[in-house]
């Protein structure tokens, strides 16, 4: 028999504080299970990161001692299942990712992708950029990589080139990326494509500097921003259950921390990606990616427009 006190999430919720978007209507965002690896070149095993993700959410406590927030909405509310991906046709695959955000976002329920390797950003920021428009919205990248690494034996879509192809495709405008926590090793010019193209970025050095702080890296809080959290940003000491791991990272704690300070923006999604269970080590990785998600949920701001209200003159660009 299931312990009266282990799944509380789902019945003991009571009264959610409603948020409520730009016609007056509920913000209710959308978790959406991406089990996609085809992306990655090295290790393999991101596909699984969804599934142990939702299985330690699955154990957690309504209300964040933290911040005192209660979750606001039920499981059976946010949850928006797992994508049916076939693994082996990856344009079909981006092509459900693409359209799943996009009935997300038309629906005006902001959707939170839960990957699967960093390759899924790059579907969800097409159906972003159709929806508020390349100037619609920034981007707030945190992870160890730029991911805008050159093609790979011809292959663009892979997940180490996310921002090269959305800056390419012209999704968003390379100005209005911001990508925090960058670190380790790169080749000759591995930063090029990044300083050439004017995308905004601290190195895991500087942000520490700076005490984790948003604000010197992300100064406009009256726009709206795309989360993309790769949890290569964190330890390997804390999330080793990740496919590209850097030294030098996030505690869980710090990364804890950012993603409550993230509640002094806008989001109009988000996505959490790189978590693979089988380098993991005692599950912690999924656990500690629950626990982000968690305080995502509960901390972050989410809005909802229509492109209407895009294109009527809201702020053009995020900074
Ligand atoms: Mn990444």
């Amino acid at each position: 028999m299931t312990p009266a006190s282990a799944y509380p999430m789902e019945r003991d919720v009571g009264v959610p504080p409603v948020r409520l978007g730009r016609a007056g209507m509920p913000v209710v965002p959308v978790l959406l299970g991406v089990p996609y690896e085809e992306g990655t070149y090295w290790r393999k095993g991101a596909k699984h990161g969804p599934a142990a993700i939702r299985d330690q959410m699955d154990k957690l406590r309504p209300i964040s001692m933290a911040t005192g927030t209660r979750l606001p909405w039920t499981h059976e509310e946010l949850n928006g299942g797992m994508l049916d991906i076939d693994p082996y046709n990856r344009e079909l695959a981006f092509q459900l990712v693409q359209t799943a955000v996009s009935d997300s976002l038309a629906a005006g329920r902001p959707p939170i992708s839960i990957g699967g390797d960093h390759s899924i950003t790059i579907p969800i920021l097409r159906a972003f950029s159709e929806h508020y428009g390349a100037g619609g919205f920034g981007v707030i990248h945190i992870d160890a990589h730029s991911d805008t690494f050159p093609p790979i034996n011809g292959y663009d879509l892979h997940h180490g080139a996310v921002f090269r192809v959305a800056v390419k495709e012209r999704l968003i405008r390379p100005n209005d990326i911001i990508q925090l926590g960058l670190r380790g090793t790169v080749r000759d010019g591995g930063l090029d494509f990044v300083r050439e193209h004017g995308i905004r970025f601290a190195t895991m050095e500087q942000w520490r500097r700076a005490g984790f702080s948003l604000a010197p890296f992300v100064p406009c809080q009256h726009s709206r921003f795309y989360l993309s959290f790769d949890i290569d940003v964190v330890d390997p000491a804390y999330a080793p259950g990740t496919g590209t791991p850097v030294p030098g990272g996030l505690t869980s704690a710090e990364a804890l921390d950012i993603i409550r300070a993230l509640g002094d923006y806008q989001l109009v999604g988000a996505d959490l990606v790189e978590v693979a269970p089988v380098y993991d080590t005692a599950g912690i990785t999924a656990l500690l990616a629950s626990h982000i998600i968690f305080e995502v949920l509960t901390c972050c701001r989410f809005v909802a427009a229509h492109p209407s209200a895009v294109v009527a003159g809201e702020e053009a660009s995020p900074c």
